[in-house]
C-alpha cells in the first residue's frame, strides 16, 4: 500500500547554476504533490559526508563531495501520496543518459555527475526521515491543506 509521506528533494548545484529551480519545482506541483519545506543553502563538506555516508566507499565519492559543495542547492521537503517512489519516476534513472526522455534528469541532463536533482531513495525504508532530518529541523517545515486535495485524492 503506497503511503501519504513526506520525502527529501535538492535541486543539486548544476541545477541551481543552469536555472532550473523553478523547472523542478513545477513538475513536482503540477504532479500534485506539497511543498512543506524549502531552503536555499550551501552545503558544507560535513553535510555532503553525511548525506552521502552510503557512498564513502565508492570511487566517484570525492567528485560527488566536490561537486555537491560546490555551489548552492535547493533543499526541499515534498509531501504526497507515495511521494518518495512518485519523485523517483518522475527524475529517472541515475544516469541522465539513460533516463527516459519525460522525466527530470532524461530532459534536462546529459552527464552522470551533472544529474541535476536528488530525491531519497524510495527503497531505502529509513531515507526519506533520516535525509529530511539532516537538512531541516521540525520547525522548518510547514505542514498545511491545499485546497484542491479533494480533487487530487479519491
Ligand atoms: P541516485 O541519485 O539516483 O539515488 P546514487 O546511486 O544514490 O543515485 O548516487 C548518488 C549520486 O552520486 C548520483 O545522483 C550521482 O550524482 C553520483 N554518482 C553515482 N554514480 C556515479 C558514477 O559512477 N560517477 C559519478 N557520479 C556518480
Ligand atoms: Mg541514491
Amino acid at each position: 500500500m503506497s503511503e501519504y509521506e513526506r520525502t527529501f528533494v535538492m535541486v543539486k548545484p548544476d541545477g541551481v547554476q543552469r536555472g532550473l529551480i523553478g523547472e523542478v519545482i513545477s513538475r513536482l506541483e503540477d504532479r500534485g504533490l506539497t511543498l512543506v519545506g524549502a531552503k536555499f543553502m550551501q552545503i558544507d563538506e560535513d553535510l555532503a559526508h553525511d548525506h552521502y555516508a552510503e557512498h564513502e566507499d565508492k570511487p566517484f565519492f570525492d567528485g560527488l563531495v566536490s561537486f555537491i559543495t560546490a555551489g548552492p542547492v535547493m533543499a526541499m521537503v515534498w509531501e504526497g501520496q507515495d511521494a518518495a517512489r512518485q519523485v523517483r519516476r518522475m527524475m529517472g534513472a541515475t544516469d541522465p543518459a539513460e533516463a527516459q526522455p519525460g522525466t527530470i534528469r532524461g530532459d534536462l541532463g546529459l552527464d552522470l555527475g551533472r544529474n541535476v536533482i536528488h530525491g531519497s531513495d524510495h527503497e531505502d525504508p529509513g531515507a526519506n526521515e533520516r535525509e529530511i532530518d539532516l537538512f531541516f529541523d521540525d520547525d522548518e517545515l510547514v505542514g498545511w491543506e491545499q485546497i484542491d486535495e479533494g480533487w487530487l485524492y479519491e
